[in-house]
């Protein structure tokens, strides 16, 4: 997949979670407006994270409102037996937690062999390990910066984690997106790309603002 590697821009990609939902269709038709690169979808199911959210009813409708790549990032568990909803609802990136079934690889390879770009998120305390044997099978690595389940959670500073992480991208030679997320805000954002981020995914810092800000709030973030 030679677009893989050929990336080094910096993607904004707005986390809908932090959108007005009563206004759902103008919050995701305005941060396309204003330069977002794909819409961040976060999966809560109440058991593996305390909180819940949507799920691919919500994901298939708003599929029609915009042609942005949705990035869906999966908190629930099982997880297996979900993906095949997901996909048919319009999911492009598919993320997952490695505790959130019990083959990775496996979960992985059948969100590949439906032609959608797998990746795997690693929550504030999951070792970089868990991925030594998946890089292969990975197209974006998910670092979270807050431990999932809330928005606008404070930001923790896992910058050398971030940098390890880079570093083992790069030595796999494949060009593994790498995401960050969590607190995610223009005070951390040029820490986080030179730490080799290039996925930055933020809901508070950009849909707090108010949609008048979007486009420069997205440009700042992008550096
Ligand atoms: C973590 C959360 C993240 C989301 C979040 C980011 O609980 O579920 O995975 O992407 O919405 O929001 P914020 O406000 O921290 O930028
Ligand atoms: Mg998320």
């Amino acid at each position: 997949m030679l677009y893989l590697m050929n990336h080094k821009n910096t993607l904004i990609a707005p986390s809908l979670l932090a959108a007005d939902f009563t206004r759902l269709a103008q919050e995701i038709r305005a941060v396309e407006a204003a330069g977002a690169d794909w819409l961040h979808l976060d999966i809560m199911d109440g058991h593996f994270v305390p909180n819940i959210s949507f799920g691919p009813g919500i994901i298939k409708q708003i599929r029609k409102l915009t042609k942005l790549p949705f990035d869906v990032h999966l908190m629930i568990a099982p997880v297996d037996p979900l993906l095949p909803e997901f996909i048919a609802a319009g999911a492009d990136w598919i993320s997952v937690h490695p505790e959130s079934g019990p083959h990775l690889h496996r979960t992985l390879a059948s969100i590949r062999e439906a032609g959608k770009h797998p990746g795997v998120v690693l929550n504030p305390s999951t070792p970089i390990s868990e991925l030594d044997h998946v890089m292969d099978i990975t197209d974006q690595i998910l670092i979270m910066t807050v431990n999932p389940g809330f928005g606008g959670q404070k930001f923790l500073p896992l910058f050398e984690k971030i940098s390890l992480v880079h570093d083992k991208i790069k030595k796999s030679g494949r060009g593994i997106r790498l995401a960050v997320d969590g607190g995610v805000s223009l005070d951390n954002a040029a820490q986080l790309r030179a730490a080799g981020a290039d996925v930055l995914i933020a809901g508070t810092s950009i849909f707090g603002k108010g949609a008048e800000n979007y486009a420069k709030t997205i440009l700042q973030l992008r550096g």
